[in-house]
């Protein structure tokens, strides 16, 4: 590309330095702090070409720099915008320039702060049934396990839904170790590396019983609750036992729309999940809705919900003066969680499913509510093999799937 198709998509280039750069992208004006865009210099200088790790601290940026743009052509990445320093780091000559791509220029405004690199939750997708019936979307094993293409596809999926299906997985105890060992390393718990969901008698869990089990994520009173759940059907003999789920996200913003003071109450009342069954006594405390740390850099418009916690069979009794009669926000709570649960459980809100042998979904246990409908453990067999991955994985994966896949 010529210098000129470069200027064309950058405008607004070649002032004074200044504390600000005013930049045309794609005929939108951005304004950027210069301090932002010598901060994020990937130049051998400033980044360690191999480990990628920064060799400066942004400490050492010094609070009036000031910098000015021009857009130059890169052999290898295109039109860029280079910047030079007016007032650089102590040790950083005059030659010393910061380039960023337009492509970069173009994201940096609009990535989650969080979640840079290929993951963006500005892409998720809130879903009631109507939604996920018509997007909902089932992926080929064989494919999933040996094309790198179909798998960044199938996670990207995962990421903006939150569910995934898998068919034709084979009959065996060690698929869902395969098909959770594609994204990454399986996140062991006390329930093992895999665990097996089928009925049995006194069971530790009613998960291993035959009943109906309730909207629910897994493992809240861990401090680190798992980011996937994979459910592999090995047995569906009996009739019953169909899975359902709901976005918890899509209840929590209907929430907002219905009840600002209920989503307050869920967002600040202290919410207790234990375990406790012979050598394991877990506990841990947190808001039905995690707002984020960082509301002002949020997309506009949106709650900036960070994450919902929401597991009604594993709730502890709650903090010792909750239950003093001085305290309103129990009543407070009580309403807001009947409205939530409400809004959760809507038939319209419900996807169904029931697992055939053969067929594994994959869900965000932060995000995806799921649950059991009862079935008869006398007429057949039952039986699911779950595993757990952790967020970092997950979304490491996905980001490196991204860099192949997109470049
Ligand atoms: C769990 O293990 O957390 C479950 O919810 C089991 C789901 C099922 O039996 O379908």
């Amino acid at each position: 590309e010529s210098l000129a198709e470069a200027a064309e998509q950058v405008g607004a280039l070649d002032g004074e330095p200044a504390q600000h750069v005013a930049l045309e992208i794609d005929g939108r004006l951005r304004t950027f702090d210069t301090a932002f865009l010598r901060d994020s210099c990937a130049c051998p200088l400033c980044r360690d070409p191999h480990s990628k790790q920064k060799l400066f601290q942004t400490s050492d940026i010094p609070e009036h720099l000031e910098g000015s743009g021009r857009a130059v052509v890169d052999e290898e990445k295109g039109p860029m915008v280079e910047f030079t320093w007016k007032n650089d780091i102590e040790g950083y000559g005059p030659e010393h320039h910061t380039r960023h791509s337009i492509d970069w220029l173009r994201r940096a405004l609009t990535m989650e702060v969080d979640l840079r690199g290929g993951v963006r939750h500005d892409e998720r997708v809130l879903w009631n049934r109507d939604r996920i019936t018509r997007d909902n979307k089932w992926v080929d094993y064989k494919s999933y396990m040996t094309q790198d293409d179909v798998l960044f596809d199938a996670l990207s999926h995962l990421n903006n839904y939150g569910l995934l299906f898998v068919k034709n997985v084979p009959d065996s105890e060690t698929s869902v170790v395969d098909l959770a060992s594609r994204i990454g390393t399986l996140k062991d718990t006390f329930y093992g590396r895999t665990w097996d969901v089928r009925s049995k008698p006194q069971a530790e869990n009613i998960a291993y019983t035959p009943h109906f089990l309730g909207l629910h994520m897994d493992l809240l009173y861990t401090s680190n609750p798992p980011h996937l759940q994979l459910l592999h059907s090995l047995r569906a003999r009996t009739p019953g036992g169909a899975s359902f789920f709901s976005d918890s996200f899509h209840a929590a913003h209907q929430l907002l729309r219905h009840s600002a003071s209920h989503f307050r109450a869920l967002a600040t009342f202290p919410v207790t999940y234990h375990y406790h069954h012979k050598t394991h006594h877990y506990h841990f405390t947190r808001p039905v809705l995690e707002l984020s740390p960082y509301p002002k850099y949020a997309d506009p418009g949106s709650p900036a919900i960070k994450r919902v916690n929401w597991s009604p069979p594993f709730q502890a009794p709650f903090e010792s003066r909750i239950g003093s009669n001085s305290s309103t926000a129990l009543r407070s709570f009580i309403a807001a969680s009947h409205a939530y649960e409400k809004v959760l459980a809507a038939p319209e809100n419900l996807f169904e499913y029931r697992l055939e042998e053969g067929e594994c979904v994959l869900f965000d246990n932060r995000r995806v509510l799921h649950a059991r409908r009862a079935f008869d453990a006398s007429k057949g067999e039952r039986w699911l093999k779950g595993a757990y991955v952790d967020d970092d994985v997950f979304f490491s994966r996905l980001r490196v799937l991204e860099e192949g896949v997109r470049g």
